[in-house]
């Protein structure tokens, strides 16, 4: 039998071998014509924008779907050398915070702006884990608009959330930690004492504007995801959150041994009335907050030295816990906005809250006492019901316009698409491997869009060749039109994606800016046409004020720069045509190139470190021409006397003294 089965395998390798050249152990599992689905023809648009965030790459990147092909990627808390981001003098001050220039970010999840509820495709907000951080990304020019720092806050995961209207995105920390405004020097086993949560509200005017109305302070849990109210809960926000047992080391286990956790159900019109009332404190504290202009294509940022703290305490009927089984990770909203979904990581069931319960235990003050003075709703008097053997390790939940769920299994390595109504599981389907997130178009939103559900994924193992000890970041795509899901494609993510929001292309497509116009450049450095363009020194700072256009720069000769001092490159770019930026780089530089968009400013600062001629020239290619598109800049020794000029196009030679 052995011997037998030996030979039928050789004789069968060679076969298997011609039909399947991919390495074993891959699963194609897409059968039919599925893939057929994602087939996007060259020169076709996709149907929607798919906005992921980068984990820990700090960016936020942009696919079409349903090609899983690569779009853009958005630099929002890391500098870009691709796009300058962070490198340009213009947008440094957009990664400063009160820890000074911070040059990367941990980017978790995003928010896509809302009206009544639906995707209105203004902004995309993305939140910063470490360096407790929230953006605002304008989708019309598809970059970092705003940046706001989150004081008493430490490990900013539970957000960027956002209400129906885009009143507020929510910001809950994940480590509690002494508050800004006290010695934060204590033993760390005083945690119980001395270490507090947050949650932060922050509000979004119409022009987008952020500012910190309020934070709430409460108990030393971990607050991990949330989700606004929507429909009949609107004006509220749910937190779930972990270690009710406060514990500050060992969480794996130690974080892990009560029975039940909670989700923390915020009433933020109370909230708004406390505010109004005078019942929040101002804090001391020391925060960032950084506004890109579009017209002086420029970044200030400003420290900001006070917040506005509710403490439940002085505000009754503000907070509700809700218990929830155990250690809960995602907390979702259904469309309705009547059902809230914990995903319990240790769970064996998935609770499903009722809103309607929740107001009525409220209303009849049905609790199970209280938790560090807030009350704790009784279990079985604000549940629905629960999914019961939905899986093993679920995570998030996501849905569907038909009153159907879609939740993620981690350890289980699954979707689960289950009903609303009775809590049935109707469907489930392996994902390649350990998905974490997942996304319906349009699927946290009184509006969901449908058609397929996204898993991103933890674990690639054999999905695509290796690439050395780090495997590409996974996506895989599933149609979700039919009764049935329907994997239809895998594509690869720029950083580890967590959530991911998908959105009808036409929503933004419509709005999307082709250039910046010359006559509203405000920026102070700008030359608005070669007739301005010319070279300044004030003391020891050289002032290269350059035009681009294709295919030159004006001036493209400048002499006259001594060692010591500091020259920047102030480059205009003249072009009124989409899609024609120019590069800017000078040799030796060691802070990135320059890339402009029509219309725009943007500075190099460079200090020379020897004398010599140094060649720069423009790195995107942009003409026939691109490569004629250079100059140079010539450094002498300290105390030289060559006088400092600029010329293009001038082609008499030099005075002898200059050797
Ligand atoms: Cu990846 Cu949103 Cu940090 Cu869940 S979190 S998986
Ligand atoms: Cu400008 Cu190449």
């Amino acid at each position: 039998m052995k011997h037998f089965l030996s030979k039928a395998i050789l004789i069968s390798l060679p076969i298997i071998s011609l039909i399947e050249c991919k390495p074993r152990g891959t699963q194609s599992a897409v059968s039919g014509d599925a893939a057929q689905k994602a087939y996007v023809a060259p020169g076709k648009y996709d149907e929607f924008y798919d906005f992921v965030s980068g984990g820990f790459s700090g960016q936020i990147s942009v696919y079409g779907l349903p090609s899983g092909r690569l779009l853009r990627v958005i630099p929002v808390f890391s500098v870009d050398p691709e796009k300058g981001y962070g490198y340009s003098e213009e947008t440094k001050a957009m990664l400063n915070t009160s820890h000074g220039f911070v040059p990367w970010g941990d980017q978790h999840h995003i928010a896509l702006s809302e009206t009544n509820g639906i995707q209105d495709g203004r902004w995309v907000f993305g939140n910063e884990n470490n360096t407790p951080r929230i953006a605002r990304v304008d989708l019309k020019t598809f970059r970092t608009a705003e940046i706001i720092e989150i004081p008493n806050s430490a490990g900013n995961h539970s957000s960027p959330f956002i209400t129906e209207n885009s009143e507020y995105v929510v910001a809950g920390t994940r480590f509690s930690i002494p508050m800004d405004n006290t010695n934060g020097d204590v033993p760390i086993n005083t945690y119980k004492q001395n270490f507090r949560g947050t949650v932060s509200f922050i509000h979004v005017d119409t022009s987008g504007k952020m500012n910190i109305a309020f934070q709430i302070l409460l108990p030393g849990v971990n607050f991990d995801l949330a989700r606004a109210g929507k429909g009949k809960s609107h004006g509220w926000v749910f937190f779930s959150c972990y270690n009710s047992e406060r514990a500050n080391t060992l969480l794996e286990v130690n974080a892990s041994q009560k029975d039940k956790d909670f989700i923390l159900c915020v009433n933020w019109k109370k909230a708004e009335e406390y505010l109004k009332a005078g019942k929040a404190k101002q804090q001391a504290v020391a925060y960032a907050h950084n506004v890109y202009d579009e017209n002086k294509h420029m970044a200030t940022s400003e420290i900001e030295k006070q917040v506005m703290v509710l403490d439940p305490k002085d505000c009754p009927d503000m907070v509700y816990f809700m218990p929830c089984p155990k250690s809960p990770h995602g907390c979702d909203t259904d469309p309705t906005g009547e059902y809230i979904v914990g995903s319990g990581k240790l769970a064996a069931v998935i609770p499903v809250f009722s809103f309607t319960k929740i107001q009525k235990a409220i209303a009849d003050k049905n609790f199970d006492g209280d938790y560090e003075g807030i009350p704790v709703l009784k279990y079985d008097a604000v549940l629905h019901g629960e999914v019961q053997k939905p899986g093993l390790g679920p995570l998030h939940t996501e849905f569907d316009a038909n009153g159907n769920a879609y939740t993620s299994f981690f350890v289980s390595s699954e979707i689960v698409k289950w009903r609303l109504s009775d809590l049935k599981v109707l469907d489930r389907v392996p994902t390649y491997y350990s998905v974490g997130h997942l996304s319906v178009p349009g699927g946290p939103t009184r509006k969901p869009w449908g058609k397929y559900v996204i898993a991103y994924n933890k674990i690639t193992k054999d999905r695509y060749l290796p690439t050395g000890p780090e495997l590409a970041q996974s996506a895989q795509l599933y149609d979700i039109s039919g009764d049935k899901m329907k994997l239809i494609l895998d594509f690869p993510t720029i950083g580890e994606p967590h959530y991911a929001e998908a959105i009808p292309a036409d929503i933004i497509m419509k709005n999307s800016q082709k250039i910046y116009k010359i006559e509203d450049n405000q920026n102070p450095w700008v030359a608005k046409g070669d007739n301005f363009a010319r070279v300044e020194r004030k003391g020891n700072e050289i002032h290269c004020y350059i035009t681009s256009i294709r295919s030159h720069f004006t001036p493209d000769n400048i002499e006259g720069v001594k060692m010591g001092d500091v020259v920047y490159f102030h480059v205009t770019n003249l072009e009124q045509d989409w899609d024609i930026p120019h590069g800017f780089a000078v040799k030796g530089a060691n802070n990135s190139e320059l890339l402009i968009m029509p219309g725009e400013t943007q500075t190099l600062k460079w200090t020379p470190e020897k004398s010599g001629v140094y060649p720069f020239y423009c790195t995107d290619f942009c003409s026939a021409l691109h490569q004629e598109m250079q100059g140079y800049i010539r450094v002498s020794v300290a105390g030289s006397t060559v006088p400092l000029t600029f010329s293009t196009g001038k082609t008499e030679p030099a005075l002898a003294e200059n050797k």
